[in-house]
């Protein structure tokens, strides 16, 4: 399948990171992305196609904060990555302040997530990957893989988090809508459930979001993904959360994963996002499942299955060493399953 990765993706690399009160070394490390290229044999430059598909799901405000803020940062005088520590909870009017410590904590959900000089460019090009990956699909691919790094589930139309800043997968599926396919449904088979993308259509019901993830009762993101979170309005039913509980394996993540398939085949999408995260494997260092190498061509054999055509998103996973063996080994199944 064709496979897309911009190197300008590298340039975002924050040294440390807010980890349970303390500072740790950033887990969503540049070389995720190196060993992950080097295990599917390389992967094409994508084309640039603009902003118009990233304003498509973020705010204007959002994206002109992404771009300000490290230039800010240093007129404020500080030394290092731009964190937020103040955030303007639910019900606080919601003022345009210019302090780069207001802006940073309007567009931020958590402090664990660093906007650097480099942030804003290899966001971009992230998308770009994701973008053409939606392309290719369009064009009459059946499946494409965008490498996509930094991830993206965790950020919504105006806020970062969770390591991610703009939603690729989100863009791809809106990409596809634009193309004037009627329905696009999202797999997010993340550890983590994908809070931004779930923000983003949760009002829609032209986009299903289905996810499978570590119960937020004790797992980040916390406040999203509960089972009983369904869609809102016009969205109501098109969002499907299916928490599971730690040390979960393979019998339980592929009988709810075949539930979340089941989900999308009644909703009859023309096309499938999967925003697809190999932190469920059971090395993983900040998360809690216990998939196998060898489950990932399974699962994804069953997803290619359904015969929808699909850009598969690349979100997260942390076990650098066993990284690249995983995600080959979900597109080798992805292949053979079509
Ligand atoms: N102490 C993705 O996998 N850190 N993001 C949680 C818990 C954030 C993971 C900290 C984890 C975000 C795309
Ligand atoms: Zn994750």
């Amino acid at each position: 399948m064709q496979r897309f990765f911009d190197p300008a993706q590298l340039a975002h690399a924050p040294r440390q990171e807010l980890h349970n009160g303390a500072f740790t070394a950033y887990a969503e490390t540049p070389a995720r992305a190196e060993t992950i290229l080097r295990a599917i044999g390389g992967a094409e430059i994508p084309e640039d196609r603009g902003e118009a598909p990233i304003l498509a799901v973020h705010t204007a405000a959002y994206v002109a904060a992404l771009k300000a803020i490290p230039a800010l940062w240093q007129e404020a005088g500080r030394p290092g990555e731009a964190l937020p520590y103040a955030f303007p909870v639910v019900g606080r009017r919601p003022l345009v302040l210019n302090r780069v410590d207001a802006l940073l904590g309007a567009h931020s959900f958590d402090a664990t997530t660093p906007i650097t000089a480099e942030t804003w460019g290899a966001a971009y090009a992230n998308a770009q990957t994701a973008l053409a990956a939606a392309q290719a699909v369009l064009g009459g691919e059946r499946a494409a893989f965008a490498l996509c790094r930094p991830p993206g589930h965790h950020a919504g139309a105006d806020y970062c988090g969770g390591y991610c800043h703009l939603n690729v997968a989100a863009m791809a599926a809106q990409a596809m809508r634009d193309a004037g396919v009627e329905r696009v449904a999202i797999l997010d088979i993340d550890y983590h459930h994908g809070n931004g993308t779930q923000d983003i259509f949760d009002a829609r019901g032209d986009v299903f979001y289905a996810s499978i993830h570590a119960d937020p009762v004790r797992d980040y993101p916390f406040y999203w993904g509960h089972a009983d979170e369904r869609g809102e309005g016009a969205g109501a039913g098109a969002t499907l959360n299916l928490p599971l509980p730690h040390g979960t394996r393979m019998a339980a993540f592929r009988a709810a994963q075949a539930c979340a398939l089941d989900a999308i085949a009644a909703f009859a999408p023309g096309m499938l996002v999967v925003s697809f995260g190999a932190d469920t494997w059971e090395g993983d260092p900040i998360s809690h499942f216990a998939l196998a190498t060898a489950d990932y061509p399974v699962l994804a054999e069953d997803i290619a299955a359904r015969g929808w055509p699909a850009a598969i998103v690349m979100e997260g996973g942390y076990a650098v060493e066993a990284l690249g063996d995983n995600v080959a080994a979900f597109l080798s199944g992805f292949d053979r399953g079509r």
